[in-house]
């Protein structure tokens, strides 16, 4: 699970906007689902693009699938669309806030083309609604 820019700062800046929950909250409740699940997450933050598409590159090899809220590298990212296209492996893109319904620069994600499915506007719960996808979408194709 991939979190781009400055969401180390969820819970602590913009409640109003992205909630009171913190991104460690969140990856404790998805580090719990995925036990229960009977799979295995490993957590990346970074600030950095090249570190993204160095964290996806990863997953390319040793993961069977991505959960990625690429914040706002998702509307400027030809790296992370081309990074996603290369791992060839189920992808769900996540937002915590609609960006459909906020500024049009917030509106185009570069990263959707790749994705196999995107959830947004759920605030925190999307990280486990994608896992839940994840887990059964990796069942179905066995
Ligand atoms: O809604 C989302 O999850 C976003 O990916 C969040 C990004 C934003 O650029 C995208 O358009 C939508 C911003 C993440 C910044 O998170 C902060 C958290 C607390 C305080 C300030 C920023």
């Amino acid at each position: 699970m991939l979190n781009g820019p400055n969401l180390n700062l969820l819970g602590v800046r913009k409640p109003e906007v992205y909630g009171r929950t913190t991104l460690a909250d969140i990856e404790a409740s998805l580090k719990e689902q995925a036990q229960q699940l009977g799979l295995e997450i490993v957590f990346m933050q970074s600030n950095h693009e090249g570190d993204l598409v160095d964290a996806i590159q990863q997953a390319r090899v040793q993961g069977a699938g991505i959960i990625i809220n690429p914040a706002a590298y998702t509307h400027t990212s030809i790296a992370l669309h081309d990074a996603l296209e290369a791992a060839e492996l189920p992808v769900v893109e996540v937002h915590l806030s609609n960006i459909h319904r906020r500024e049009s620069f917030r509106q185009h994600s570069f990263v959707s083309p790749q994705a196999t499915a995107v959830i947004a506007g759920a605030g925190a719960r999307g990280y486990n609604l994608a896992l839940t996808f994840l887990a059964e979408h990796l069942a179905q194709q066995g």
